[in-house]
């Protein structure tokens, strides 16, 4: 083989006579200002000009050079899932998966497959919010030996359509109205909603979209799907169908509408900011690989199509074998280069993993390339640093926009002699990707199958497994969703279409959107669940959490450190939130200082709140309008509370609203009560700490609702 036809982004020193360029590099120690082209700049605050007051001069090239990269320094942002946020990690196995799969990856647990995961929202547009109601995406790309390998994810398990012609119609209808572009990131619109009407098939995710999940509280805290039938196929060239999914350690929890609305404006950056802060932290999000296999003989023993990308295939029916761990430990380093620039498809597959003729796949295998070709400026995007495989590339491709690799000599084509025929096609046993041999026949049809036809079984299916707040959530949504469609008629078609997912649903939106109820009774009749789709059923844990912790000078210094020790000691973290910034003294003389004030935070962006005994203190808390409303939404949104000592008094001030359970007469008796954790005259503060620690790791306590009706979920 010619030695000099090597593929390499920068020239092998051995194996050249010449010198190559790369030895004439230079180090000038330091890093001074320079141009592109290393020529040092002496001023970068002055155009050049004739005269102090005249002209700048054409001739600058300083300024010219600068000016033009700045013009050009934006590419077109993702049509979908423009908003997006990275993270770098690991893979492992947990046990050799060979009998289902030769992917080299799912082989050897003490192997670690680095990853490089991108979150985001699908509809809204770069700059937009991150805690809009959406679909999360949940893009990972496996580094793997044998080629990368894109698991190109959502938070949802099945998608709006069936087939991925009409993809450009639902994402039109979906984004803001083209006329004046409004509302960003946001399906409460008309055109959306009429979309749904006319394809009924949306029915399915429409439920999940306006369901907790679509408002997750943070991206570590979501599961991922793959949604797509795929195939995993072994060494032996056994195929078996294969849904993926990601379960979050840290279990799957949810914002309130009311809180992602509000924090939309106060921290649009809410998700992004909790993952870079977790990792900062040492708080590796974690996701364990999960998979449903079906034989292939087993693809038609189902009351659905496993095709049929509306379709989830419930976990209680096919379980999910958890597979192997996924470690997010490292923070990108730059933004556009890494998470800007990456590009992901779910046609980057690697030997054992294959696809099904689910036909929402097969067009997305076409989009994703495409769309590359035209963001990222040509076809050599494999070439930026994200994107790179750790698997060599070595192939005749050449040329094209934005070339890194210095391919030498004069061979470029297949098959050759001239350079006894390198690069030459791998064989099977060199884990050459060999396609699934599935026997494929039938007439050219444009025609969805008869099996696609059901559209509202599963919804029912979603809507049966749901808790009594979860189903309110659902209801909320709509008439937010729906109350904002300005077209009566598209209204009452939501009512009859839903309708056809369950009667009482329908007579409830139908109260909420000004529209009458149904005509006929409604429901598909389907009395199956799937508990593992409610939230209820989710890991429960107070690790990672965030708790606000309000003081004023006078407060009890033992109180607030006994509490935050033991928080701490369970991984819950504490912020002191005052009126002011700066030193707070106690009670006791010694000081905590606020690193947040009522100005610069809000119970929105907590999980729970502490408030110290201290009877000065909690004279001020009770003066201070914006103290007592923190107190008021923490509890509006379900979230743990806990007071101790006097502060127990200020949650049961008349301004606070609907706190009418605090433990009033506990004398050093802990009270808990829907998540209100209190305890009156006492110094030991551990079996307080336990209990509200428990409190915060049920996440919300929705039975508040029902209470007093005053919750707005
Ligand atoms: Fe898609 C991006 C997930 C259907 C066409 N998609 C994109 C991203 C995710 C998904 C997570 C963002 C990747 C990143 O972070 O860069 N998409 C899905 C899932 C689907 C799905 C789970 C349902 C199974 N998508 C789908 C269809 C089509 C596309 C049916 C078109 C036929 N998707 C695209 C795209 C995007 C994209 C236009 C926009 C930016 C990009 O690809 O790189 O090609």
């Amino acid at each position: 083989m010619d030695q000099e036809q090597t593929q390499t982004n920068t020239p092998n020193l051995e194996s050249v006579k010449d010198q190559q360029l790369e030895e004439f590099r230079v180090d000038h120690k330091g890093t001074k200002l320079t141009t592109n082209q290393g020529v040092r700049v002496t001023n970068t605050d002055d155009s050049l000009k004739a005269g102090e007051r005249g002209p700048t001069l054409m001739e600058d090239f300083h300024f010219r050079e600068k000016m033009t990269h700045f013009d050009h320094e934006r590419i077109p942002e993702r049509v979908v899932h423009a908003r997006g946020f990275g993270a770098h990690g690991y893979f492992q196995v947990y046990e050799p998966m060979t009998e289902y799969t030769k992917a080299k990856f799912l082989q050897d647990p003490s192997v670690k497959t680095p990853v490089f995961v991108r979150f985001s929202t699908v509809v809204g547009s770069r700059g937009s919010a991150d805690t809009v109601r959406d679909v999360r995406g949940f893009a990972t790309k496996f580094y793997t030996e044998d080629g990368n390998y894109d698991l190109v994810a959502n938070n949802i398990p099945i998608f709006f359509i069936q087939d991925a012609i009409k993809f450009p119609d639902v994402v039109h209808a979906l984004k803001p109205e083209p006329h004046n572009e409004i509302p960003q990131a946001s399906a409460a619109h008309d055109t959306f909603w009429d979309f749904v009407v006319s394809n009924t098939e949306t029915a399915h995710m429409v439920m999940w979209l306006l369901s907790d999940r679509a408002i997750p509280r943070s991206f570590r805290m979501m599961e991922g799907f793959g949604v797509n039938t795929f195939r995993f196929v072994n060494e032996q060239g056994k195929a078996r169908f294969v849904k993926f999914h990601w379960k979050p350690l840290l279990g799957v929890h949810s914002l309130t509408w009311d809180e992602a609305q509000k924090l939309a404006g106060k921290d649009p950056d809410f998700h992004r900011r909790d993952l870079w802060e977790a990792i900062n932290k040492g708080e590796y999000p974690q996701f364990e690989l999960g998979v449903q296999l079906l034989e292939e003989e087993e693809e038609f023993n189902f009351d659905f199509d496993i095709l049929d990308p509306t379709k989830f295939w419930p976990e209680e029916v096919v379980p999910v074998k958890k597979i192997g761990k996924m470690t997010l430990n490292r923070n990108q380093d730059n933004f556009f280069a890494e998470t800007e620039q990456a590009a992901f498809h779910p046609g980057h597959v690697v030997p054992g993993i294959d696809f099904s003729n689910d036909p929402l796949l097969q067009g997305r295998l076409f989009s994703y390339t495409d769309t590359q070709l035209l963001r990222l400026g040509g076809p050599n995007f494999h070439e930026i640093p994200i994107n790179r495989p750790i698997a060599p590339v070595h192939n005749n491709q050449r040329d094209g926009f934005h070339r890194m690799t210095i391919d030498r000599g004069a061979v470029s084509y297949s098959p050759n002699s001239l350079r006894n025929n390198a690069p030459e096609p791998a064989t099977d046993q060199e884990h050459g990707y060999t396609h699934y041999a599935e026997k494929v026949e039938g007439q050219k049809i444009r025609k969805r199958s008869e099996s696609f036809h059901d559209h509202y079984s599963q919804a029912t299916l979603f809507w049966n497994s749901l808790s009594s707040a979860e189903k309110q959530h659902i209801i909320k949504a709509f008439h937010f969703e729906v109350g904002s469609v300005k077209d009566k008629q598209i209204k009452q078609r939501v009512v009859e279409m839903f309708n056809n997912v369950d009667g009482e649903l329908a007579v409830q939106i139908a109260q909420g959107v000004g529209v009458n109820p149904p005509k006929n009774p409604g429901g598909t009749g389907n009395t199956q669940v799937s508990p593992a789709v409610s939230q209820e059923n989710t890991i429960r844990s107070a690790r990672t959490r965030k708790v606000a912790i309000l003081v004023a000078n006078g407060f009890h210094f033992n109180d607030a450190t006994q509490v935050m020790t033991a928080l701490a000691g369970q991984g819950v973290h504490t912020d002191i939130i005052s009126m002011n910034l700066g030193m707070i003294t106690s009670a006791e003389g010694e000081q905590l200082e606020a690193t947040k004030s009522y100005a610069t935070s809000g119970a929105i962006m907590y999980d729970a709140l502490y408030i110290p005994g201290g009877k000065s203190c909690v004279e001020k808390l009770m003066r201070h309008k914006e103290a007592k409303d923190f107190v008021s939404e923490a509890f509006i949104h379900a979230k743990a509370i806990g007071a101790t000592n006097e502060a127990v008094d200020l949650l049961l001030s008349p301004d606070i609203q609907g706190i009418s359970t605090a433990g009033t007469d506990s004398q050093g008796q802990v009270t808990s009560d829907l998540g209100i954790v209190t305890i009156r005259n006492t110094t030991d503060l551990k079996a307080f700490s336990q209990e509200f620690i428990q409190a915060i790791a049920q996440h919300r306590h929705w039975l508040r609702q029902n209470q007093d009706g005053k919750m707005s979920g």
